[in-house]
């Protein structure tokens, strides 16, 4: 139930905006926790703060004209909401998958929003995307795109005002591509405009890895408060993307091995490890499906086609694919599988109900705005050395991030147990990262 305050706001926001429901789910996680809060601090729920934190402050929707290989014209449409700028420059990814619409996008801006107050950096809240589908596009289809999103999208950003990266579909390549487009636009090499570029060109050290091993390093701390590590554990990771690879790298680092993963096509499952050298290969360097790595694996390994990964028995569940990809009944059967931790690397990839059932059956769970931060928390890193021009080793980022995640896993855990809900890392992340936007706003007047 939500408290009385909250119930009118969420309201508004479901009239507001019809038809939105990764957003309305998205916000309706955040107020559940704000209950606390506001009576603890009645203060909070005064000059439509929380309205104001629910409505972006722009959302920009653009046509993308682009042309295909064999000379047709295709249309899709780009957005960027500029969801909150409290703390610092909208900062957030871009997302190219045929199902993005602005309902997507809203719910992981206004993620986003409170992702990026729980690092601590000076970073606000925003994200982006197309329609666009990646899928079977020839090379020069990409850049054609890529192109053609920034010639719009340029005019609305900036490293003081909107820094984009990458998200599902939208990796160094595409970045490559549009940050050339900005750079012949605008004619200046403002290399703080965008993250996660190339080493050679304004990128940082370890934000290709950021996110995946932020994640592992999140878990292997919860794992700690209950005298628990990865090594020797079995651990499923979803998708096969970023953040999946990554994280299979540091889990298996952690002495933890990664038995299963996945892609929109099914998943491929390896009772004695999934061989991440081959996996690599067949991702980054074919651009090939987890079927493909299973084939040339061998015996082995099994693919199944269309099946949910969450049916194998494990220990410790990473979802890291994409929104609502793990349900009440995934959880449940993790739940009877003697599963004992959870963390989130893609954003929102598990339903109300799973997480209901996670928290009421004591799994340790981590909600995907403190365990995936460490990669939008290694872009303000990448900000930072372009902001100075320098550039850190692997060795020093990569203790940064750390420290970073540390602290996040604290101050969710600290928080949960001041507001009397101790172990409850959704309700500590929501109110950790609620109060430092909220402060801000506060300080900043009605804006
Ligand atoms: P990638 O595009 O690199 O990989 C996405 C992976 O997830 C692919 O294996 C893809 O499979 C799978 N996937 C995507 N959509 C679906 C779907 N609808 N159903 C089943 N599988 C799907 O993206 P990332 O690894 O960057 O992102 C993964 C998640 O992590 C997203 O939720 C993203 O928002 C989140 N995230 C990403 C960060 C980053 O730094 N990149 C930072 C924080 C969070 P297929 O190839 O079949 O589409
Ligand atoms: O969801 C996310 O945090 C990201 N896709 C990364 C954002 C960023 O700006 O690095």
């Amino acid at each position: 139930m939500l408290d009385e305050k909250l119930e009118p706001i969420f309201n508004e926001v479901l009239q507001r905006n019809p038809g939105e429901n990764e957003f309305h789910q998205a916000v309706r996680e955040v107020l559940d926790s704000l209950g606390a809060v506001i009576a603890k601090h009645p203060a909070y729920a005064e000059a439509a703060l929380i309205e104001r934190i629910c409505e972006p402050e722009r959302q920009i929707i653009f046509r993308v004209p682009w042309i295909d290989d064999k000379g047709q014209v295709r249309i899709n449409r780009g957005f960027r909401v500029q969801f909150n700028s409290a703390l610092g420059p909208y900062k957030g990814g871009l997302r190219f998958h045929p199902s993005v619409y602005l309902g997507t996008i809203k719910f992981l801006g206004f993620e986003q929003t409170f992702k990026n107050a729980l690092t601590g950096m000076p970073i606000g809240g925003g994200k982006g995307g197309s329609d666009f589908d990646p899928k079977g596009r020839s090379e020069q289809e990409i850049m054609r795109f890529c192109q053609s999103f920034m010639l719009e999208l340029h005019r609305h950003l900036g490293e003081y005002t909107d820094v984009p990266a990458g998200d599902i579909g939208v990796g160094q390549r595409e970045i490559g591509y549009m940050f050339g487009q900005y750079k012949r636009i605008t004619n200046r090499y403002e290399s703080g405009v965008l993250t996660g570029k190339g080493l050679t060109w304004g990128g940082s050290r370890v934000r290709t890895e950021a996110t995946g091993y932020g994640a592992s390093y999140f878990v292997e701390r919860m794992l700690g408060t209950r005298k628990q590590e990865f090594d020797g554990k079995k651990v499923l990771v979803s998708g096969a993307g970023n953040v999946a690879i990554y994280t299979m790298e540091k889990v298996a680092e952690f002495g933890g091995k990664v038995i299963a993963c996945s892609d929109s096509n099914g998943y491929v499952v390896e009772e004695n490890g999934i061989d991440l050298d081959l996996l690599k290969e067949v991702k980054e360097k074919r651009r090939g499906r987890v079927s493909d790595y299973a084939k040339a694996r061998g015996n082995g390994a099994k693919f199944i086609a269309g099946g949910r990964i969450w049916d194998v028995p494990a220990d410790i569940a990473m979802p890291s694919a994409t929104q609502n990809e793990l349900t009440g009944a995934d959880a449940a059967t993790l739940i009877k599988n003697g599963v004992i931790a959870v963390g989130e690397g893609a954003n929102m990839p598990c339903t109300p109900d799973a997480v209901h059932k996670f928290l009421e059956a004591k799994v340790l769970f981590g909600p995907g705005k403190a365990t995936n931060a460490g990669g939008v928390a290694t872009s303000a890193l990448e900000m930072q050395q372009n902001a100075s021009r320098d550039s850190w080793t692997f060795e020093d980022t990569e203790e940064r991030l750390a420290t970073i995640m540390h602290n996040i896993h604290d101050t969710c855990a600290q928080t949960a147990e001041e507001y009397g809900a101790a172990g409850n890392y959704v309700l500590g992340a929501n109110v950790a990262g609620f109060i430092r936007v909220a402060e801000a706003m506060r300080a900043l007047g009605v804006v």
